[in-house]
């Protein structure tokens, strides 16, 4: 077939700030996200706990040089709560025990028996959830288990609650020959333990299939592990839009995003090239708004299966994710690259007949109409799609997109996002948005806004007068009272070309390399470079990071071309692991580990271990050569 014949992309450089609002130069930075353990990962035997192999690195390691605790047969898996914890807490807890048996059955061919713990085995003093001390010195360790021992009775805990709180993920773990112990205040810091116990046994325990014990069988190095992350918001975006992702690819993303300790997964469900969820009382946008993907115009779907997710699929991904404690975060972007929803509704444009299905790889293409006058039909939308979205989701944001909309008509822009904050707010869900959201003349409490400018274009400007409107856009979100997710595509895009080397993804924000990925620090992305007094975002205003994966051009040297035919099209796992691996764990290290312990020098030997366990998950990462790998 044929598809469009766009020009090459490339984004437009931001422009300049009309003006820059002295008054919004903040000085003086508070201290980042604070992070109250001791900063000791230095107790491992070569000194770095490079050994050990763990990424993203915890804060607290020690190694005492002990006998290693070895997994049998035999091994229990020790669940401990306290007798007056809520059910729903309780169940919680349960469940990371059965993930945990079910990671590591595959491997070792182990049925492991799961116990609820004798409550002899629990310090009878636990407190409230929202203070206990976690500590791996004293530690009760049961003989022969794993156990998960959730101190203190977690009420203050909601699953589906705001992400503010890194210190919800704590967690400790001591390691001896007799067994290995997991304690936190919540069911979702000891799953991140328990993905630390994983990542302490030996490669092959990563293996989709039963493998032989590996050489002194499959154990688990004496280590002591005190830990929490240093944001609480840790995303990984996928655009199922431009392309579309079967759920069991989704489902694959979320084990491996999971594994890395990400607790978000943004869904980008709709963008000019394709409208991807099922809205309950809108049929339309499916039907027709889900028959075109980039380089696929309507007709071209021959998989026999439809290019996007129902309510169950949904359902489906949203409860996998939950039980790894990874919220969804569902984005309908808007009102610019809407082009699906503008072919499925012809209210949503000004003169009411539909768009033409888009299939090509533009963007920057026609907003949603949001005249004074078509403003009725916008809000009929948008309720109809919010409403619904926030009866699917279960975490408490919903994404609203808000980027490259080129020249509004005056007011448009305003409408449609004090229109859309309305929806949300209504739906009880937080807003997400991208940076140009903060032009919103509010935004509602609790806004979460996504920075997506290239740093080598926008950091030197932060304070002057060529300060970007990128960078304006992000002190407006502060002002206004919002939080910041960093997300800088010269850093953590991933669909960034590596090199000159790499066969697919972009290069409008530059090559992103490992380095390029690891080597960087949130909290200052938005510091001035040249003077450290001129800020635009304090650090403590950064709650998380993002890694994405757009899906713009998932071909053979899509940047160089525009694909002959489907034929060019690489499957969206091969696109998925190459692009993937082995920049996701880097991007994981920043938002996890604090910066202090960050270092590329000692990052590049822990990860390159993990080589042995993608090898084992049949990941086709990318052997990048700037790496000597094993
Ligand atoms: C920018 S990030 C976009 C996406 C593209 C991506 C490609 C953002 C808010 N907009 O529409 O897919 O670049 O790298």
């Amino acid at each position: 077939m044929d598809v469009r014949t766009d020009p090459a992309p490339d984004r437009p450089a931001p422009r300049r700030r009309r003006a820059l609002a002295a008054a919004a130069v903040v000085v003086g930075l508070a201290a980042a996200t604070a992070v109250t353990l001791a900063v000791t990962s230095d107790g491992a035997a070569d000194g770095s706990g490079t050994t050990l192999g763990l990424v993203p690195m915890p804060v607290s390691l020690e190694q005492d040089g002990g006998d290693p605790f070895v997994l049998e047969p035999t091994t229990r898996v020790v669940t401990v709560v306290d007798a007056d914890v809520a059910g729903d807490v309780r169940a919680a807890v349960t469940g990371v025990g059965e993930t945990l048996g079910e990671q590591l059955a595959p491997a070792t061919g182990f049925d492991l028996a799961r116990a609820d713990g004798p409550s002899a085995a629990v310090d009878g003093d636990a407190g409230d959830g929202d203070t206990v001390e976690v500590s791996a010195d004293d530690l009760d360790v049961v003989p022969g288990s794993i156990t998960l021992r959730l101190v203190g009775d977690a009420a203050g805990w909601d699953p589906n609650g705001p992400l503010t709180d890194p210190a919800a993920e704590r967690y400790a773990l001591a390691a001896t020959s007799d067994g290995v112990t997991i304690e936190a205040a919540t069911p979702a810091g000891l799953f991140r333990g328990t993905q630390t116990l994983l990542q302490l046994l030996p490669a092959p325990v990563a293996a989709t299939s039963e493998q032989p014990a590996p050489a002194g069988g499959w154990t688990v190095p004496a280590v002591r592990v005190e830990d929490q992350p240093r944001y609480a918001y840790r995303a990984v975006g996928l655009d199922v839009a431009r392309r579309f992702y079967p759920v069991e690819d989704v489902l694959r993303l979320i084990d491996q995003a999971a594994s890395y300790k990400f607790d978000v997964l943004r869904l980008h469900l709709a963008d000019d090239q394709g409208w991807r969820i099922a809205i309950d009382g809108m049929p339309e946008l499916t039907e027709i708004g889900a028959r075109t993907q980039s380089g696929f115009a309507p007709g071209t779907n021959d998989t026999g299966e439809d290019w996007y997710y129902t309510a169950e699929d949904y359902a489906r991904i949203v409860d996998h994710a939950a039980r790894r404690f990874v919220t969804v975060v569902p984005e309908i972007d808007g009102p610019g690259h809407t082009l699906a929803a503008q072919s499925a509704i012809g209210a949503l444009r000004c003169d009411g007949t539909p768009a033409e299905p888009y299939s090509g790889f533009d963007v920057g293409n026609p907003m949603i109409c949001s005249s004074d006058e078509n403003m009725p039909a916008v809000r009929d939308y948008l309720h109809g799609v919010v409403t619904a979205l926030a009866d699917m989701t279960p975490g408490p944001y919903l994404h609203l997109g808000g980027d490259e909309v080129p020249d509004p008509p005056d007011g448009w822009y305003e409408n449609y996002t004090e229109a859309a904050n309305a929806e949300v707010v209504a739906a009880g869900k937080t807003v997400i948005g991208w940076h140009e959201w903060a032009q919103s003349e509010t935004l509602p409490p609790g806004t979460l806004v996504e920075y997506w400018g290239v740093g080598g274009r926008n950091r030197a400007g932060i304070g002057t007068q060529v300060e970007t409107d990128e960078v304006g856009y992000m002190r407006d979100a502060v002002d206004k009272g919002a939080d910041v997710v960093m997300m800088p595509p010269d850093r953590t895009y991933l669909d960034m070309r590596y090199d000159d080397w790499s066969t697919y993804g972009l290069q409008w924000a530059g090559f992103v390399d490992l380095e390029q990925a690891y080597d960087w620090d949130p909290a200052t992305e938005l510091t001035s470079p040249l003077d450290d007094s001129l800020v635009a975002v304090p650090a403590d205003r950064v709650v998380g990071v993002e890694a994405a994966l757009w899906s713009d051009r998932t071909y053979q040297n899509g940047v160089l071309a525009l694909p002959d035919s489907t034929d060019d099209f690489v499957p969206v796992q091969q696109y998925m692991d190459y692009l993937l691996y082995p920049r996701l764990p880097a991007v994981a290290e920043v938002a996890w580990t604090p910066q202090a312990q960050r270092d590329y020098a000692t990052f590049v030997p822990r990860l390159v271990q993990h080589a042995a366990r993608w090898d084992a998950q049949q990941i086709g990462w990318n052997r990048v050569t700037d790496v000597d790998w094993p």
